[in-house]
């Protein structure tokens, strides 16, 4: 079993294009996992799919992309479908990272962070996971620290995705340095 190709049509189906698969998500993003399985089941390829092969697959990811609960399953971030999915409002940690392409940054600056194609700003708690996450469209990208508890304080709410993965509806300029021209 191939289970990053499983781990990225569930991502696609969950966070993407439930209705394709006819599914349907419920607020918090979470579907039966009968119901997954049984619409990959009619792709050839997955005809042998079970819960099992899911619990190792997310075992397996070196992110924690998918959740199974209570005989159910959900992304846990990265959403795009159109119905949008409840988060748990959380105070995040004093920064939080995000790493983008050079390109991008000026228009960053001066807007914001915005959640562009996805229902949520995607946002790091450490440096690492930035530059990964930057890296996949520039090898040298720029890393952005965000004042998330500055901005707790002033009311803007940060979402808990997985124990490295925080959210937000969108994040404003001042809150937003970059990192290389931040005091140690
Ligand atoms: C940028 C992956 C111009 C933003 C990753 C980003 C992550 C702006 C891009 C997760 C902007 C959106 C999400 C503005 C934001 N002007 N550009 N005002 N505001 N942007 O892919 O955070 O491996 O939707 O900087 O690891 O890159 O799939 O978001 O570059 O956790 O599990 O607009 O997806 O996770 O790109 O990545 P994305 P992201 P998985």
């Amino acid at each position: 079993m191939d289970y990053q190709k499983v781990s990225k049509e569930l991502s696609y189906a969950l966070r993407h294009a439930p209705q394709e698969y006819g599914l349907e998500l419920d607020e918090q993003g979470w579907v039966a996992v009968e119901h997954v399985l049984g619409a990959l089941r009619k792709q050839p390829k997955w005809r042998t799919l079970t819960e099992a092969d899911l619990h190792t697959m997310i075992a397996r990811s070196e992110k924690k992309r998918h959740e199974i609960r209570d005989g159910k399953i959900r992304a846990l971030y990265g959403h795009s479908a159109p119905q949008k999915i409840t988060k748990e409002a959380k105070q995040p940690p004093e920064f939080l990272y995000h790493g983008t392409p050079r390109h991008f940054v000026p228009s960053i600056l001066k807007s914001g962070l915005l959640p562009k194609g996805r229902q949520y700003v995607h946002l790091s708690d450490e440096i690492g996971t930035a530059q990964q996450v930057g890296e996949r469209r520039d090898e040298q990208p720029v890393i952005l620290r965000i004042d998330a508890w500055k901005a707790w304080r002033d009311g803007v709410l940060f979402y808990h995705g997985n124990e490295m993965v925080w959210l937000a509806d969108r994040v404003e300029p001042q809150y937003i340095a970059i990192l290389d021209d931040c005091q140690p």
